[in-house]
């Protein structure tokens, strides 16, 4: 059994849309961020980059197995399963660098694009200028791959997909006449039965205060979580 310790956030969604495809045993562990659930002793034990998502997996008679950084979770259940990943070395780097594409531009950037047009206090015109720019940028970058095939690795749907198809969908579904090959992309990836359970992991646990939720605005003291004095306490 693997126990996913996550919430309604695209990386945790990445997951949980894996472990649905792969048909894997598994349950949901809530970490509400805006409470500081992953600032818990006990999830830093887990985690101690203070991050969701983490899996935690479970074999009768061994040690659990745990691991962080969705990337890496995902490239895990890909190995663990032989499935969604190419074998042919080349074909398997091709889809190993559209991961790393979402996991070190897509992710990044759109998290902070999301930071600082949505949730920073204070309003710094270039930051969210250069973050808009980039978002728009990769996006690009996506919908021309997507002009030469249907995946991002080429013929196959595989775990490039799934990591970012969570991250663009917003985007895609606000911006659809700008990117065509993205849009169709999109809706071939979200009609998927695996995508679509994976995509409501944790829906329950949505808050107001999330551009998902409604931006009610964050409070002082979610503020001092995710971005200040609590979360970058020596612990
Ligand atoms: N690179 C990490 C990023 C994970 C991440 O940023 N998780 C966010 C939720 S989407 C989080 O747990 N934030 C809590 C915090 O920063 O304190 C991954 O892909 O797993």
């Amino acid at each position: 059994m693997i126990t996913l310790y996550g919430g309604p956030t695209p990386n945790a969604r990445k997951v949980a849309i894996a472990l649905e495809e792969m048909g894997l045993a598994w349950r949901l562990s809530p970490i509400d961020i805006l409470d500081g659930d992953q600032l818990a002793p006990a999830f830093l034990k887990l985690n101690p980059n203070n991050k969701a998502p983490v899996i935690v997996e479970d074999e009768d008679g061994a040690d659990p197995f745990v691991l962080w950084e969705s990337g890496a979770i995902l490239w895990y259940l890909a190995d663990k399963t032989g499935r969604f990943a190419p074998v042919e070395p080349r074909a398997r780097a091709i889809c190993h660098q559209w991961l790393m594409f979402q996991m070190s531009g897509v992710g990044p950037m759109f998290g902070q694009n999301a930071h600082f047009s949505f949730y920073a206090k204070a309003r710094h015109d270039y930051a969210i200028q250069r973050y808009a720019n980039e978002v728009t940028r990769l996006l690009r970058v996506l919908n021309g791959r997507l002009a030469e095939g249907p995946y991002l690795a080429g013929d196959d749907y595989t775990v490039a997909d799934m990591a970012t198809y969570p991250y663009v969908l917003r985007q895609v579904e606000a911006r659809a006449a700008e990117f065509p090959h993205l849009k169709r992309w999109c809706e071939r990836v979200g009609a998927r039965p695996a995508v679509k359970r994976g995509m409501e992991v944790g829906r329950d646990l949505l808050r107001k205060e999330t551009i998902e939720g409604g931006l009610s605005g964050l409070s002082d003291e979610q503020r001092s979580i995710l971005f200040g004095e609590i979360q970058h306490a020596a612990r």
